[in-house]
């Protein structure tokens, strides 16, 4: 197990480098969509929460990140002793119509084995995906957590139907249509991921990148009207079942999967780890469920933490373990606070459990 941390774009930054090696991190899971771009209420100081109008605009269409920018990045990092994990999450200007289906899906999917393949070839080995029409919606902020600290939570279920224009959170273009995204059937949407992961774990596996599925956030059957694929424990063993490959795997949200309704998530975490199939973990807490949960500090939420981390080292996990996101603390460095509380609070996991 390997501790690391997660940045957005406009953190790739030296000195947040800086900051995750002195907080003991040898990894790092990045972001290279800016979630805040053209965000109006959705400020860069923490997680993107948005509102009906998703968080901001993607990216440019006809311009997929480039091998050269992957390796300097990497170098980067590397002067800092830090490793890049992951990159988490594809650009929706990039693979809008395999989520939807649309006319561009193949020129999309297109575009999905060129990034692999370039992600492959700068030495970075796995990228995080989040296989879903919605995306993240229904945020909500206030001092949800320990001493009144300001953390995300959900209050209630949005059914309010997607804006044509708008995938996965974000704007392709400059507004949004007068209608609203075609209905999608759970089975229709099923037979889309089997579509996606069928097109390019080969190219995967030929470039050394495992893809790794996040769970619904939130965990509700349906979001504005459109439905989910892994709102249940369960539902990622039906995903495994797509692909025996091994570049199908987990991005294994510890708070997504605490916001289920149901099933064990000590029992589910040790299954989904002796099948080998976790690429690397969100670790965060959470006190409730769908649809009224609110994110917590590590150590103060509904998720025996420690319990998960030996879990994790009775399988043999060797993957990386982030904050994912974490509440935020009282003082000129809101966010960093918040994360290195996390971050000290997970190497004291792992050294715990190693020295046992
Ligand atoms: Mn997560």
């Amino acid at each position: 197990m390997e501790l690391g941390l997660g940045l957005y774009r406009h953190q790739l930054t030296d000195e947040h480098f800086r900051f995750a090696a002195q907080a003991g991190c040898g990894a790092l899971v990045i972001h290279l969509v800016d979630y805040f771009n053209q965000g109006g209420p959705n400020t860069a100081k923490d997680q993107p929460t948005g509102d009906l109008a998703g968080w901001g605009r993607a990216g440019d269409p006809g311009k997929l990140w480039e091998e050269e920018d992957l390796r300097d990045i990497v170098r980067r990092a590397q002067k800092y002793g830090l490793r890049i994990a992951a990159i988490e999450n594809f650009d929706p200007a990039h693979w809008s119509d395999v989520l939807l289906d649309g006319p561009c899906k193949a020129e999309h999917l297109d575009n999905l084995r060129t990034i692999i393949r370039r992600v492959g070839a700068a030495g970075i080995p796995c990228i995080g995906y989040n296989f879903s029409l919605a995306g993240v919606a229904g945020r909500v902020r206030g001092p949800f957590a320990r001493g009144g600290a300001e953390a995300v939570g959900m209050a209630g279920p949005v059914d309010d139907p997607i804006q044509q224009g708008m995938v996965w959170n974000m704007r392709l273009g400059d507004k949004l249509g007068p209608g609203t995204m075609p209905p999608c059937t759970s089975e229709e949407l099923w037979r889309r991921l089997a579509d996606f992961l069928a097109a390019v774990l080969p190219v995967a596996e030929a470039s050394g990148v495992v893809l790794a599925a996040h769970p619904d956030d939130p965990p509700m059957p349906t979001i504005r009207a459109t439905p989910r694929l892994v709102y249940q424990p369960q539902h990622y063993q039906k995903l495994i079942d797509l692909s025996p490959s091994r570049a199908n795997q987990l991005e294994y949200c510890l708070g997504s999967l605490a916001e289920m309704t149901g099933g064990d998530l000590y029992d589910f975490t040790d299954r989904y780890s002796q099948q080998d199939r976790i690429a690397y973990v969100h670790f965060r807490n959470v006190r409730g469920k769908v649809p009224s949960y609110k994110e917590a500090f590590v150590d103060d939420g509904d998720i025996d933490m420690l319990r998960i981390v030996r879990i994790l080292h009775r399988n043999g996990f060797k993957g990386v373990l982030i904050p994912d996101h974490a509440p935020q603390m009282a003082c000129a460095a809101p966010w960093h606070a918040g994360m290195a509380f996390a971050l000290g609070y997970m190497r004291a996991a792992m050294q715990g459990v190693a020295q046992k």
